[in-house]
Order: C-alpha cells, then sequence, then structure tokens
C-alpha cells in the first residue's frame, strides 16, 4: 500500500466527472488500498479517488473514532437514492482545501447504492457523519467541492487564497 500525493485546490483536476468502475480488478484492489492509506495518513474520514489525481468513481470512508477499532468501507459508482428531507449542518472540512473549514446543510439521512469490492450491489442508509461524508464524497466524484455549496463570497475568498499560496509554490 502507498501513501499518494493529494490533490489541492485550485488544482483543474478536482472539478473532473470521474467514471464509473467497471469490472473490480488488481488495480481498482490497490487504488482503494493506497486511498485508504493516504485517508489514515492524513488523517481523514473520507477520500474521493479524484483527490490523489484518479478520475474513478471510487470512494473509501471511515468514520470510526478510534483508531485501534478502524472500519474501513469502500463503495465503487456510488449513488443516492434516496435522501430524507430532514437537514442537518457539519462544519465541513476537505483534504484538497486544508484548514479551512465551513457550514454545509445537506440531508440528515440518505440510502446508497454501490459496488463493494467484491463487486456485489449493495445498498446501506446512512446517517449522522457517514451521511455528511458520503454525500461530501459523492459530490467530488462529480467536481464539486464543500465550499460550492457556501456563499460565493466566501467561495472566492478561499479560492483566492490558495491560488495565491499555489503561485507562490506553498502548496
Ligand atoms: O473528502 C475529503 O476531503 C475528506 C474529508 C471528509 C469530510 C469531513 C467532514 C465532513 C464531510 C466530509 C475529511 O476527512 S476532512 C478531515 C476530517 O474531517 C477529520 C480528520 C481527522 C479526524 C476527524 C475528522
Ligand atoms: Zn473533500
Amino acid at each position: 500500500m502507498t501513501i499518494r500525493p493529494l490533490v489541492i485546490l485550485p488544482d483543474a483536476r478536482l472539478r473532473l466527472a470521474s467514471e464509473p468502475v467497471g469490472p473490480v480488478t488488481d488495480e481498482i484492489r490497490t487504488l482503494a488500498a493506497d486511498m485508504l492509506e493516504t485517508m489514515y495518513d492524513a488523517p481523514g474520514v473520507g477520500l474521493a479517488a479524484i483527490q490523489i489525481g484518479v478520475p474513478r468513481r471510487v470512494v473509501t470512508i471511515d468514520t470510526s473514532k478510534d483508531e485501534n477499532d478502524r472500519h474501513p468501507q469502500v463503495f465503487l459508482n456510488p449513488e443516492i437514492v434516496w435522501a430524507s428531507e430532514e437537514k442537518r449542518i457539519y462544519d465541513e472540512g476537505c483534504l484538497s482545501i486544508p484548514e479551512f473549514y465551513g457550514e454545509v446543510e445537506r440531508p440528515d439521512r440518505v440510502r446508497v447504492r454501490f459496488r463493494d469490492l467484491q463487486g456485489e450491489e449493495r445498498e446501506i442508509e446512512a446517517d449522522g457523519l457517514l451521511a455528511t461524508c458520503i454525500q461530501h464524497e459523492i459530490d467530488h466524484l462529480d467536481g464539486v467541492l464543500f465550499i460550492d455549496h457556501l456563499s460565493k463570497l466566501k467561495r472566492d475568498r478561499v479560492v483566492k487564497k490558495f491560488a495565491k499560496a499555489a503561485k507562490r509554490g506553498d502548496v
């Protein structure tokens, strides 16, 4: 397993729509293992493949609090098939926008259809942090960032800050 470099704002790859995964090959298994390693190292609770520069619809998540009791989850081609009317606000972060946080309102509960690493089609109902995280990661697969859910003023401010840092060679 390899820790891979993270793609950081304003890298244009973060705006790509990722391609669906076909059969579960060794390449996909290695990608998922590297994503988990990269996510735990960051540390983060989720990661989309595009965040390590791979435009495929693969997401890893582990929302467990105890690093000695890990619960890694891998979602291939995840899609939301139901979302609750009730909303929840969470102060989100993003490994591609380090040290910036903002409150985002999303559905409180979602039902997600996906394939697992065995190639089996599965559905889960998620709530709490898992629901927030899976929605954040599916946004990544469509080239959407959590800052797109903030006001234009806040978004423009953070994009400008990261563009300046990239120009200086800070990231
Ligand atoms: O997709 C990403 O950039 C990962 C992101 C996922 C996420 C977090 C919070 C709300 C929605 C989505 C992160 O993991 S940011 C880091 C973070 O939240 C965290 C890091 C260490 C411990 C606990 C949380
Ligand atoms: Zn993110």
